[in-house]
């Protein structure tokens, strides 16, 4: 074909030459293409909370990811004293490979919601109990979402539950999880069982 660049030449008679057209045709792709982000690195579950002081309650939703093997980073984000720096960690964690947030505040806990508005990743609510209200402002700020912004909300103080959480959504699509998950529910059930033997008679 006149005109054509010959590395790129196709024709039927060039095609005994497979090798030898589409190498080169692939590596020039691959120079044109953006280079692709690698997000192998990444945590897949994000762990917000409003302040340091959360950070008590909050490490249990990373221990039970830990159980699982599943890793995760900690932020102090605040929708109320950082509200940019939330902006720009929400907006950009699905594209970093971050797969699901889990996010605690207290009091007027805004934190979960406003994430919840940024991006389309999961977000996994922890009411953090707070001193004069013992949690219920911080439950009822997190679980009163309005429609089409879900925020799934777990117990006040419920880290762990919020990381048992993340782990099922994560185990959607990935078989080790599944698997790991089965062994334990079933371990739950087992010393669930075994109370009954230390009931007195
Ligand atoms: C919230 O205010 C935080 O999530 C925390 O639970 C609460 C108190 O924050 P500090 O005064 O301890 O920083 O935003």
């Amino acid at each position: 074909m006149p005109g054509l660049d010959p590395r790129f030449d196709c024709s039927p008679e060039r095609m005994t030459f497979a090798q030898t057209c589409f190498l080169p045709f692939t590596q020039f792709l691959r120079s044109i293409s953006p280079p692709m982000k690698d997000t192998s690195s990444t945590p897949p579950v994000g762990i917000l909370m409003g302040s340091d002081s959360d950070w008590p309650t909050m490490k249990a939703a990373a221990d039970a990811l830990g159980e699982f093997g599943i890793a995760s980073e900690a932020r102090v984000i605040s929708a109320h004293r950082t509200p940019k720096d939330l902006e720009q960690y929400a907006s950009s964690a699905a594209g970093r490979g971050v797969r699901v947030i889990i996010a605690g505040a207290g009091g007027a806990a805004h934190l979960p919601g406003v994430t919840a508005a940024l991006t389309t990743l999961p977000v996994i609510g922890v009411p953090i109990e707070s001193k004069s209200l013992k949690g219920l402002d911080s439950l009822l700020s997190i679980v009163q979402m309005p429609p089409g912004v879900p925020v799934a909300t777990v117990g006040i103080g419920a880290a762990r539950n919020a990381g048992i959480l993340a782990a099922q959504i994560l185990a959607v699509a990935d078989e080790r999880l599944q698997t790991e998950l089965v062994r334990f529910k079933e371990k739950l059930a087992e010393e669930s069982r075994a109370k009954n033997q230390r009931l007195a008679p």
